[in-house]
């Protein structure tokens, strides 16, 4: 029998997610999961590199969960567990720490951003964030990662890190490729469409959420900021209705150039309530199917016990064979 690929791929806990995490990650992750044997996580030990309010944190890791699940993150076909139930990552984490260099995590551009915004905490944990991430994939030897576009960064330093440990060590850990869609690896902000939505914004107008209710989206869009063109095509220069439409698009299944027949000599008010109206359709079922995941605590805790048992499994053997290869003495 030919073995499936593996996918290993991780979300925040620290907040509802955006319609950018939709697109870009979570959507492909249910997608994925007949095609591949498939991993995913909430990682909330990243999530403590900004300061987190631990009983909101605690919270956001279930809410996390039962999102992914209403997402259609099947945990029979699927490992669905929460990153700190697996005391294998930070594990790795340190032996990586000691084959990643100062330099290439100071060129990483999510830490200078996050540093940035966060000057009065740049922690080291923000600093090593990518070499906990590379352990999170390395750890199950994944072949692929299904992220947005602002995670290749990250990934290219888990190749190189991979590489370089293999190089000295001898063959041990699969080095993995990216995974980045097609169209929507960057959904962008609703107001400052030169910038990706992130759930983090302090504007809630710059992004939809997954669990905003029909109304709040529908205003939302209707406030999304534009151009004063008024014709609906896609081009770098029209940043704003370029963005709508590739939502649009992954939303119907529509090519850019049929949305633009589409909207042929009508304006970006039709685009927005078009827009609006799909995600509505698209998120209601989730939001429903959420809800009753939520409400079910044990069946939720039953899934993320099992998902951390079974990830524990591979992940320990891969932990062992690193230990064995850098010479940590072994009873
Ligand atoms: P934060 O704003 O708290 O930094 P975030 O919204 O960037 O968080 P993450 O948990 O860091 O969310 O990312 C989860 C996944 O969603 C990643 O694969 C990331 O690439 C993807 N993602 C995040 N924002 C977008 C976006 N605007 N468009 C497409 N994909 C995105
Ligand atoms: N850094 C990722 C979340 C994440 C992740 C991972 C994604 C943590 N560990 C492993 C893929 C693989 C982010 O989206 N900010």
């Amino acid at each position: 029998m030919e073995t499936k690929k593996r996918i290993l791929s991780g979300i925040q806990p620290t907040g509802t997610f955006t319609l950018g995490n939709y697109i870009g990650a979570v959507r492909n992750w249910g997608l994925l999961q007949q095609e591949y044997e498939c991993i995913y996580m909430v990682a909330n030990m990243h999530a403590i590199t900004v300061r987190q309010t631990p009983a909101d944190l605690r919270r956001q890791t279930r809410e996390a969960a039962a999102l992914l699940l209403a997402c259609g993150i099947d945990p029979k076909t699927s490992i669905l567990f929460v990153q700190s139930h697996v005391p294998a990552h930070a594990e790795l984490n340190w032996v990586l720490a000691c084959s990643t260099q100062f330099g290439e995590l100071s060129r990483m551009t999510q830490f200078k951003d996050k540093s940035a915004r966060h000057a009065d905490n740049v922690n080291a944990g923000l600093f090593t964030y990518p070499v906990l991430m590379a352990a999170d994939i390395l750890v199950y030897n994944a072949d692929l990662v299904p992220v947005g576009a602002d995670q290749k960064q990250h990934l290219e330093l888990a190749r190189n890190v991979a590489g370089r440990f293999n190089g000295v060590y001898g063959d041990t850990l699969t080095v993995p490729d990216p995974y980045i869609p097609q169209t929507g690896a960057r959904i962008m902000s609703l107001q400052e469409p030169d910038k990706k939505m992130s759930k983090s914004d302090t504007n809630a107008n710059s992004f939809i959420l997954m669990l905003d209710d029909p109304d709040t989206i529908r205003r939302k869009f209707k406030r999304a900021v534009t151009d004063s063109e008024g014709r609906v095509y896609a081009s770098p220069e029209k940043p704003g209705v370029t963005n709508l439409m590739s939502i649009y698009s992954v939303f119907t299944g529509k090519d850019m150039a049929a949305i633009e027949a589409e909207f042929d000599g009508r304006g970006y008010g039709d685009l927005k309530s078009a827009v609006a109206e799909s995600v509505v359709e698209t998120f209601a079922p989730i939001q429903d199917e959420y809800r009753r995941i939520l409400a079910d605590k044990a069946y939720l805790d039953e899934v993320l016990k099992d998902g951390a048992e079974r990830a524990r499994r591979i992940a320990d053997r891969v932990v062992s064979k690193v230990y064995r290869k850098v010479g940590f003495l072994q009873l």
